[in-house]
């Protein structure tokens, strides 16, 4: 019996010698240290031997069995070492090498000019008020002193939906009733920010959607100079102390009267350039006291309250103040563009 443990112990430590992974060890260890194993059945059975036998057999089965176990772990840590340095050899990471880049998003010229815009209104106390974009006819055109059939109309060229008196806004100015019925009688100061739609041919200054941003004031006692001084005072803020501007008569059908506002040319300092198209001048919005059929329909009585409103469009006013020549340049989603703002 202490022969056959010997022999059970050699075969067995020169198969390790042979396990070249860890499946090949895990085979091993059931057939050599497992409990159906050889050496298993022999402690099992040393019961069955005489009183003599018994105490070296099972002393020499413990050594045998010890030393399978540490040849076993020995291999074991040896096989995992070995792995370990493999992966790390063909794995090998230069953390030396430069890192890829990682490209940060910004905001979009056309929204960075939003933001400027109303940080100067908020500043000088006006709230914003949010508009739908899809409007009805009636808040678009009618209630703004533009009945059906009215020739001005014709001044917006219109998107129509399938379902009848349903548009997309062609301006901010719907806003106007919707913030005068929500707050009527109280006055008003706000700015009406957001999308509008034109069914137009595009051209480098004319795109088929773009941002405006309407103001409204309604008060008691509001006059023509209000308006004027308070878009002096915008302007001055968004481009500079030493702006001039001036106002040219204009037709809007719900604000009366009706003006036009122009800055002088910061391209070419009012000398006449390509940009001013040799005028030296910039308009830059349209804008009005409210016109009492307006004021009316807001829910304000015109023999109490008037009102000035304006309306700007944001990409004209970036195209100016980063001299962009073409307007397709805003929704054409080229990085080569975006990326210079
Ligand atoms: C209006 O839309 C009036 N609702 C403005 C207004 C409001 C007047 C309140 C009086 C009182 P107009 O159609 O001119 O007016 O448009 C105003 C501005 O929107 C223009 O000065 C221009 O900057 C911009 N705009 C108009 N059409 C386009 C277009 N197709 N593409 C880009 N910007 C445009």
């Amino acid at each position: 019996m202490l022969e056959r443990l010997t022999e059970l112990e050699d075969k067995a430590l020169a198969e390790l010698e042979q396990a070249a992974g860890q499946a090949d060890l895990k085979a091993w260890k059931v057939k050599y240290l497992g409990r159906s194993a050889e050496l298993a059945t022999i402690t099992a059975g040393l019961r069955d031997l005489s009183k003599e036998e018994r105490p070296a057999v099972g002393r020499r089965a413990n050594e045998v069995k010890n030393a399978l176990e540490k040849a076993y772990e020995a291999h074991f840590e040896s096989l995992r070492a070995e792995t370990l340095d493999r992966s790390l050899r063909e794995e090998r990471l230069d953390v030396t090498l430069p890192g890829r880049s990682v490209s940060h998003g910004r905001v979009h010229p056309a929204n960075q000019t939003l933001r400027q815009i109303y940080a100067i209104w908020a500043e000088m106390g006006f709230q914003i008020y949010l508009s739908r974009e899809v409007e009805s006819d009636e808040y678009n055109f009618t209630l703004l002193n533009m009945p059906e059939y009215h020739p001005a109309r014709d001044m917006w060229d219109t998107f129509h939906t399938t379902e009848p008196g349903v548009l997309l806004r062609t301006h901010t100015s719907p806003g106007q009733i919707h913030v005068m019925r929500e707050r009527a009688p109280e006055p008003i100061r706000v700015i009406l920010p957001g999308m509008c739609y034109r069914y137009e041919q595009i051209t480098a200054r004319s795109e088929i959607q773009f941002n405006q941003v309407e103001g409204l004031a309604v008060g008691r006692h509001i006059t023509f100079a209000d308006l004027k001084g308070t878009l002096n005072a915008f302007a001055r803020r968004m481009f500079g102390q030493e702006v001039r501007t001036r106002f040219r008569a204009a037709h809007f059908p719900f604000t009366e009267p009706s003006a036009e506002m122009d800055i002088e040319c910061f391209i070419c300092g009012g000398e006449g350039c390509q940009v001013c198209k040799r005028t030296g001048w910039l308009e830059i919005l349209g804008c009005g006291m409210v016109h009492p059929i307006v004021l009316h329909n807001g829910g304000y009585d015109p023999q109490v309250f008037s009102g000035f409103a304006f309306g700007m469009g944001t990409e004209r006013i970036t195209m100016l103040k980063y001299g962009i020549e073409d307007i397709r340049y805003f929704w054409g989603n080229d990085l080569r563009f975006l990326e210079q703002f």
